[in-house]
C-alpha cells in the first residue's frame, strides 16, 4: 500500500475574510498544517481552485450550490493557500477550473499540465485520503473521483470544513454509497 495526501482547496477566498469564507477555514489550515508534522504520507498534495474565467460558476446572485460570487481569481491573494497551511511538506499543487466550473481536484493539472491521476500513479499511490474544503463541494467531488479512478479512498472529515451541515449529510451519504470510507477520527 502506497498512500498520497490530496489537501483540497485550502486558499484564503474559501476561509474568514475571503469571498466564499467556509467557518473554519483558518482553524482548519492549522490543523493540517500540526497533521503533516505527525503524518506519514508517500506523497502529498494540494489542488487549488484557480479562475480566469470560469462562467456561470460567478454569478452576482450566486445560490452557493452551483453558483458563487466570485473566488480564487488567477494571481489574485485569494487565490493562495491560507498562510495558516505549511506549504514546505506539499510535492506537488494541482490548479483547476481556469475556464470552467472545477470542483474536483481530478480535474487539476501541475503548472507542466500533468494530471493529479498521471501523477499519483506515476508515484505508484493506490490509497488516498482527502482533506480540506469544501466537505459538500471539492472534497466531495475529488474524493469521488478518486474511487472511479479505482483509488482506495478516505475523506479525514476532522481536517474538513463544509458549506452546509445538510449538504454535509448529503455528501457523507454518497461517499459511503460509493465506496468512500469516512475517517472521524483523524484529526491533529
Ligand atoms: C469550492 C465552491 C466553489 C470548493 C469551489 O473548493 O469546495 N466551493 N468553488
Amino acid at each position: 500500500m502506497s498512500r498520497a495526501l490530496i489537501i483540497v482547496d485550502v486558499q484564503n477566498d474559501f476561509c474568514e475574510g475571503g469571498s466564499v469564507a467556509v467557518a473554519g477555514g483558518a482553524v482548519l489550515a492549522e490543523r493540517i498544517s500540526e497533521y503533516l508534522r505527525v503524518s506519514d504520507y508517500a506523497a502529498i498534495t494540494a489542488t487549488r481552485d484557480y479562475h480566469i474565467d470560469p462562467g456561470a460558476h460567478f454569478s452576482d446572485n450566486p445560490n452557493f450550490i452551483d453558483t458563487w460570487p466570485p473566488h480564487c481569481r488567477a494571481a489574485t491573494p485569494g487565490a493562495e493557500f491560507h498562510p495558516n497551511l505549511d506549504t514546505a511538506p506539499i510535492d506537488e499543487v494541482f490548479f483547476k477550473g481556469a475556464h470552467a466550473a472545477a470542483y474536483s481536484g481530478f480535474e487539476g493539472a501541475t503548472k507542466d499540465g500533468i494530471a493529479l491521476v498521471d501523477w499519483l500513479r506515476t508515484k505508484g499511490i493506490d490509497t488516498v485520503d482527502v482533506c480540506g474544503i469544501a466537505t459538500d463541494h471539492c472534497v466531495r467531488a475529488t474524493a469521488l473521483d478518486a474511487r472511479i479512478a479505482r483509488f482506495d479512498t478516505r475523506v479525514l472529515l476532522g481536517l474538513s470544513a463544509g458549506v452546509s451541515p445538510a449538504g454535509i449529510d448529503r455528501a457523507l451519504d454518497e461517499l459511503r454509497e460509493a465506496g468512500v470510507k469516512i475517517a472521524a477520527d483523524i484529526e491533529s
